[in-house]
């Protein structure tokens, strides 16, 4: 399991029972045999956690308790294991956990953790970051999937609650690993949990979906096209009705949207670029959202051929050895299979008008394509925006701006508690010296953690952030730079 460094010792431990129980002994290390006391860790994992609670109350009822150690758990020192013990030990587990993996904005995970919000589960494994306001976002995703596509997560055919399981990389600083779908559930890392960069929780949960029409894979072309695409309608869905969530939803462009169609994609037709890979804007990914978008506004649907799929058959798609040691995955529904079940649908002439209409227009792909061609990020609806670091591999960082387009902004206030809490508890970094790089033309106002005013200021360069929880962005204004800086890694 991982843990985090310094969270963990004896010496935390003590510190919190004095502060909850006055001047009691604490031992922090046994003497006689050298071996670090864990007050509290009775089960002697290294980890002070519920599962200790368990074994304690087994120890005192005469249960088994294999592996109890007495040392860590006379809790008032009085060299007997008794009952007061156990209710010592669970007051300083509260204390322990509120103190350590709690904070306004969000909680770490102590062990595997469902949470259930209203259309989704959630099934967390230990030691991940969730932001308290998870249950909101990810329902109002649902509720826009839902309505974008008219289609139902529960009462589809193969219909069932939705089931996110998240996982964390392993030895990494990255939050990132790859997203994907088996069936009907979705399976995304800590850094997609609405978090770090989002971008597979809306993915593979549109995947999910189609798995409740048809439970096969179609195709990179039409699976991931309809993913993409179903996407970028689930963006502007969010922009007009929870402009909050589409803040952060926002950056999924960066991964999933990032698609380009070049000129050459006129030099052949779109059934060779689909046989042999267009490549420009992440393949087939680029070539079905465009196929999806085109059907979608000529035909005024882009979901009935998901339903009419099982008329056509199904080959196991598989695994395929590259000559650079890369794995990728074959299509096992075909390319003709595609075509096929696309023609059923919407007629023979399906594709005839594609090139035609895409002449048209081919601004908004190669808009999507070029972020530096996005003029600037509309913040002025949005009150309050909770910051938190990205950790995706190839760079840590924090900073309002994504991909540097400029944010503009009404009276913005930016949460850094989320920020402080992610990188001292999560990350095991020290936050107390990190400052603020933001516009000189900016006004600041500057918050403590009760939200009393500590300072107002302009902008600069090397801002420290003592004591400071709120950045203000006062008045109307456009940031062309937002970032904090000076964090350090604890040395080990
Ligand atoms: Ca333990
Ligand atoms: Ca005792
Ligand atoms: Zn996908």
């Amino acid at each position: 399991m991982k843990k985090h460094r310094g969270l963990l010792s004896a010496g935390i431990s003590s510190m919190l029972l004095l502060n909850l129980f006055g001047s009691m002994p604490c031992p922090a290390v046994n003497a006689e045999t050298e071996q670090t006391v864990m007050l509290g860790d009775v089960n002697s994992d290294g980890s002070f956690n519920s599962a200790d609670a368990v074994m304690m109350q087994s120890y005192i009822l005469g249960r088994e308790a294999q592996g109890f150690t007495l040392g860590n758990a006379d809790f008032d020192g009085n060299q007997r294991i008794d009952v007061f013990d156990v209710i010592l030990l669970k007051k300083a587990l509260i204390g322990y956990i509120s103190e350590n993996f709690y904070s306004e904005a969000g909680y770490i995970t102590q062990e595997y953790t469902e949470v259930e919000t209203e259309y989704i589960t959630f099934k967390i494994d230990e030691n991940i970051y969730v932001r308290n306001d998870l249950a909101l976002h990810a329902d109002r995703i649902y509720e826009a999937i839902e309505t974008v596509t008219g289609m139902s997560f529960t009462d589809a055919p193969y219909g069932k609650r939705v089931v996110v399981n998240v996982s964390k990389p392993q030895d990494t600083e990255s939050e990132l690993s790859t997203g994907y779908a088996i069936g009907d559930e979705a399976y995304i890392s800590s850094g997609d949990l609405l978090i770090d960069n989002d971008y597979a929780i809306i993915h593979e949960m549109i995947h999910t979906l189609e798995a409740r029409y048809n439970p096969y894979y179609s195709g990179k072309t039409l699976s991931e096209g309809f993913a993409v695409y179903t996407n970028t309608l689930v963006l502007e869905y969010l922009e007009e009705h929870y402009p909050d969530t589409y803040a952060i939803g926002w950056s999924t462009i960066e991964h999933d949207m990032n698609h380009a169609v070049e000129e050459d994609i006129y030099d052949q037709s779109l059934e060779y670029w689909m046989e042999n890979g267009y490549p420009h804007g992440n393949g087939l990914y680029g070539v079905g959202r465009m196929l999806l978008a085109y059907i979608h506004e000529t035909k005024g649907d882009f979901t009935s051929w998901i339903s009419a799929r099982d008329e056509i058959g199904y080959i196991a798609g598989k695994w395929i050895e590259n000559e650079d040691g890369t794995t990728s995955y074959e299509d096992g529904f075909t390319v003709d299979m595609q075509l096929e079940l696309l023609k059923n649908v919407y007629g023979d002439d399906i594709l005839d008008g594609c090139y035609d209409w895409l002449k048209e227009n081919e601004a908004d792909f190669m808009y999507q394509y070029d972020l530096s061609t996005w003029v600037t990020r509309d913040f002025t609806g949005i009150e309050q925006y909770d910051l938190y670091p990205s950790f995706y591999a190839g760079g840590n960082v924090i900073n309002l701006l994504r991909k540097d387009i400029p944010v503009v902004y009404s009276n913005l206030t930016v949460n850094i508690g989320p920020t402080r809490f992610y990188l001292e508890k999560y990350k095991g970094y020290d936050a107390s010296g990190i400052v603020l790089n933001v516009n000189e033309e900016c006004q600041l106002a500057l918050y403590d953690k009760d939200g009393n005013l500590l300072r107002e200021c302009s902008g600069g360069d090397g801002i420290s952030l003592e004591d400071v929880y709120k950045i203000k962005l006062v008045g109307d204004g456009t940031a062309t730079k937002f970032t904090i800086t000076n964090y350090t890694k604890e040395a080990s």
